[in-house]
């Protein structure tokens, strides 16, 4: 099934120069690009895209870490995007990531790792209409 998904370029990846890396990336592993931003949350932006999070110990510092500077959300679409994109990242912990993912190759750390990507169909919908509009995605 052709689906979309969200990945965003955490403020770690944009503020390292990894965007176009991570664009190519994508589209060498089949992904089109049908929307692509850059922003700055704010704070309750923040806390909002996660709220699933929000009793999680590391909730606050990951909202800090969320609004240190700009992000990237990308709109990616294949077969079986939001899997796929998920492989492709790698682990939360870079520790536990496989060779030549996003996470193993550019993260420092579980919390600064780089990219977001959704983790089912329910939260792709809510992640992409998050920072998209209908008429944005091409
Ligand atoms: P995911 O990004 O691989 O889907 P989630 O469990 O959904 O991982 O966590 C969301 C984000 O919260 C992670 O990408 C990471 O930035 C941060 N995070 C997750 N677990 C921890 C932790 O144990 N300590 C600090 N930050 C964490
Ligand atoms: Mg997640």
């Amino acid at each position: 099934m052709i689906e979309q998904t969200l990945s965003i370029i955490k403020p770690d990846g944009v503020k390292k120069n990894l965007t176009g890396n991570i664009i190519q990336l994508f589209e060498n592993n089949g992904f089109e690009i049908k929307a692509i931003k850059k922003l700055i949350l704010t704070k309750e932006e923040a806390e909002d895209f996660y709220y699933v999070h929000k009793e999680r110990p590391f909730f606050r510092s990951l909202v800090d870490f969320m609004t240190e500077g700009p992000i990237v959300p990308i709109v990616l679409s294949r077969e079986n995007a939001i899997l796929k994109n998920r492989e492709i990242m790698g682990a939360t912990n870079p520790k536990d990531a496989a060779e030549g993912t996003i996470r193993k190759m550019y993260a420092e750390s579980i919390e600064r790792n780089i990219v977001h990507g959704s983790d089912s169909l329910e939260s792709a919908k809510f992640e992409v209409s998050f920072f998209f509009n209908y008429f944005d995605i091409i």
